[in-house]
């Protein structure tokens, strides 16, 4: 993993500092993104005590906004090797809802997150990573894109979306060195559920109350194992789940007789 450079969204915490924490571990150098700039700095503090100085880059940005690709193009450390690892890793969910009770600022913003600036980055990503002589682009999917649960209207659709881009990418980029992965956790306790309830931290614990629900960890040390596999193996895409979580059977609603 020496001589690689990753840039991964929604660095600032939870799945997506994970993730920056292991490959700054295993060699690698990071741009990490996210909108939080004192968190992002924090981070940088944690890697500067814990590995060294010229590992890690912050660019505090909003990848939803309508020159974040560019200004993030234009910032790239010169001194580092062009990025060859790309971890699309900023997303959210908001509000378990029925969809007729939904906002639809809520769903807006969903899509704007999950979709629109993961697309973005992708675009602007792509030929660079055509480039490089090996590359690899990891999607945070969720099982929520392969399951539906009420309340996950939105939310689903959208990660169903990120695996389906996924693939697709596979398909286009064939004649590449390019490797892409969908990445499909279930119940993993971060900021998520916190997020998920407008900050109503009491409820969010509620969702993980007597299990054990996967940790960031347990997604970094997935991510890792993937990008370690060597070059002619491709993960397409990968479910995880706590062994707690499991799956219901079809609901019915029948009319009272
Ligand atoms: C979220 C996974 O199982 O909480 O991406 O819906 S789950």
């Amino acid at each position: 993993m020496k001589n690689r450079v990753a840039i991964v969204t929604g660095a600032s915490s939870g799945i997506g500092e994970a993730i920056v924490l292991s490959l700054v571990g295993d060699g690698v150098k990071c741009i990490g993104v996210s909108r939080r700039e004192t968190r992002l700095t924090a981070l940088l503090d944690k890697i500067h005590k814990n590995f060294g100085e010229d590992k890690f880059f912050p660019l505090a940005l909003d990848l939803r906004s309508d020159n974040a690709v560019s200004t993030l193009l234009s910032q790239f450390p010169s001194h580092w090797p062009q990025p060859d690892i790309l971890v699309n890793n900023a997303g959210l969910a908001l509000g378990t809802e029925p969809a007729q009770n939904c906002s639809l600022q809520d769903w807006h913003t969903m899509i704007d997150t999950n979709i629109t600036a993961l697309v973005n980055l992708t675009h602007a990503m792509t030929p660079m990573l055509r480039q490089r002589p090996r590359a690899d682009i990891i999607n945070m999917s969720s099982v929520a894109a392969n399951y539906p649960y009420p309340g996950g209207n939105v939310y689903g659709a959208t990660k169903a979306f990120v695996r389906q881009f996924s693939l697709g990418l596979r398909a286009d980029l064939l004649d590449s060195n390019v490797r892409v992965t969908s990445v499909e956790p279930g119940m993993c306790d971060t900021e998520f559920s916190t997020v998920r309830f407008d900050g109503d931290s009491e409820k969010a614990a509620k969702v993980y109350e007597g299990m054990q629900p996967l940790s960031a960890d347990d997604i970094a040390t997935t991510v890792i194992s993937i990008l370690q596999l060597p070059p002619h193996v491709n993960v397409n895409s990968i479910e995880i789940m706590p062994t707690q979580q499991g799956f219901g059977p079809f609901a019915v609603h029948r009319r009272s007789v």
